[in-house]
């Protein structure tokens, strides 16, 4: 069972400086468990050579490693997951020529996560929370409320992302995310060992608190 706690994933325009290499072992060092590598804008090459270093890093530590979009380059690189969405190739065809993957979705709504669970994925990402400055196609925030219940609605585990600070941390974990995914609060952070671990403290204690 893949503990979805803290999912850091990656955006080069973010890291600044950082390479996405780096940014990663500062992530999982910090208490990362689950790494996405996320690029809109590499090329099919770039996107895999990347895919190669971050697959190497994260089995050393044994924390889990998904590809967004592109279910291609996770099979080539051999990574755990994909994580798709509604412009990405469909689920049930993902299932046929991957079955071995994690399945991430992309979800908004509770139909939408009981469909995407009936075509077989085995997360979800249930977003954007709050508001975000990330992902300028991210819509409307769908707010806490929406995720509480969401995650009544289904049995596979519920990822929360967007606009997810520390500060709103005790939010999502209350309304029962299995995890929080997050790209500027650890990526763009001055320390980004540092600020993973701040993220995966705060979570440890939400949910060892939790009913
Ligand atoms: N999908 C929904 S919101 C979002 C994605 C990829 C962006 C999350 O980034 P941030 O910086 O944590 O708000
Ligand atoms: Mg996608």
């Amino acid at each position: 069972m893949i503990d979805y706690s803290l999912y850091v994933i990656t955006d080069r325009t973010i890291q600044g400086v950082l390479s996405t290499a780096l940014m990663v072992e500062q992530a999982m060092e910090g208490g990362a468990t689950v790494i996405q590598l996320r690029d809109k804008n590499a090329t099919s090459r770039v996107f895999l050579e990347e895919a190669l270093i971050i697959r190497e890093l994260t089995r050393k530590t044994g924390v889990s490693f998904i590809v967004n979009d592109r279910i291609d380059i996770a099979l080539a690189c051999g990574a755990d997951g994909v994580h798709l969405g509604e412009e990405d190739i469909p689920l049930s065809f993902a299932r046929r020529i991957a079955s071995g993957l994690i399945l991430g979705y992309s979800v908004d709504s509770v139909e939408k996560a009981q469909e995407a669970e009936r075509r077989g994925a085995s997360y979800l990402g249930v977003g954007t929370i709050f508001p975000t400055r990330t992902k300028m196609d991210a819509g409307n925030p769908i707010g806490t409320e929406m995720l509480r219940a969401i995650k009544r609605a289904v049995k596979i585990p519920v990822v929360a992302i967007g606009g997810i600070s520390l500060s709103l941390v005790d939010e999502v974990i209350q309304a029962g995310a299995d995890g929080v995914a997050v790209i500027s609060a650890v990526v763009g952070a001055p320390s980004v060992v540092g600020a993973a671990r701040e993220f995966r403290e705060k979570i440890r204690i939400l949910r060892s608190n939790r009913p």
